[in-house]
């Protein structure tokens, strides 16, 4: 025990955040000569893909449940999620099948101010996210804890459209777009990772643009 008192889980679970921030601020700073990934091309519209299924979800009937590792497990309804912080962020985004849209305008909730929210236990190191299209995808904690992850409500200062979307999706830019679950409407904290729908079907478990990450090796 230290001066300052016994550690509380809150202590620990922001200390740790903290920590992990600094690296990934690091981690994705890049050089401006490196600003489009290798095999990508710039799009100035921005496509629409997905499973198929569109599904229309009034804010009345929208929720986010939090599930897993978390200290304080949640269900947000759409009064809930607007109580939280708001933030901006500006990003480009790369889509696997080679486009990348610069410079996008998002509003909506940080993962930071989530996260200490619903406070990750300490082994919960990966992330499974699921859609009210029945999408799954997968990605490592830290990644989604990145600083310019966002759960997005806005989009160049309209509301989210259905086709991309909304009323609410992840935003994760330094990895290819599949991992942005459009109409999110859970996050399960794991200790190991889960492939989701795209990594069961040979896509990459990370997919990082810079290093190409599209496919699995095996
Ligand atoms: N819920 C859900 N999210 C999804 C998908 C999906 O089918 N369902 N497709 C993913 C894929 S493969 C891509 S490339 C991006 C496309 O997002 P956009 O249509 O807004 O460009 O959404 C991702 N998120
Ligand atoms: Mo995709």
């Amino acid at each position: 025990m230290t001066d300052a008192g016994p550690e509380t889980k809150l202590t620990a679970s922001k200390r740790r955040w903290a920590e992990q921030g600094k690296f990934l601020t690091g981690r994705i700073t890049r050089p401006q000569t490196d600003r489009l990934p290798p095999g990508q091309h710039l799009v100035k519209n921005w496509p629409v893909l997905d499973l198929g299924q569109q599904p229309l979800i009034q804010p009345s009937e929208w929720s986010l449940h939090i599930v897993g590792g978390v200290e304080n497990p949640v269900k947000l309804d759409w009064d809930a999620f607007h109580r939280l912080p708001q933030s901006n962020k500006l990003s480009d985004i790369h889509c696997v099948t080679t486009w990348s849209r610069y410079d996008n305008r998002w509003q909506g909730v940080s993962t930071h101010d989530l996260l200490d929210l619903v406070m990750p236990m300490r082994d919960a190191n990966f992330i499974l996210l699921t859609s009210y299209d029945g999408y799954t995808t997968n990605l490592p904690l830290a990644d989604f804890a990145s600083e310019d992850a966002i759960l997005a409500t806005a989009w160049e200062g309209e509301p989210l459209t259905r086709d991309h979307g909304g009323p609410m999706r992840l935003i994760v830019p330094h990895l290819y777009l599949w991992k942005s679950a459009k109409w999110l409407r859970r996050i399960e904290f794991l200790v190991g990772d889960q492939a989701g729908f795209w990594e069961k079907n040979g896509y990459h478990m990370l997919g990082d643009p810079w290093r190409e990450q599209r496919y699995s090796e095996d």
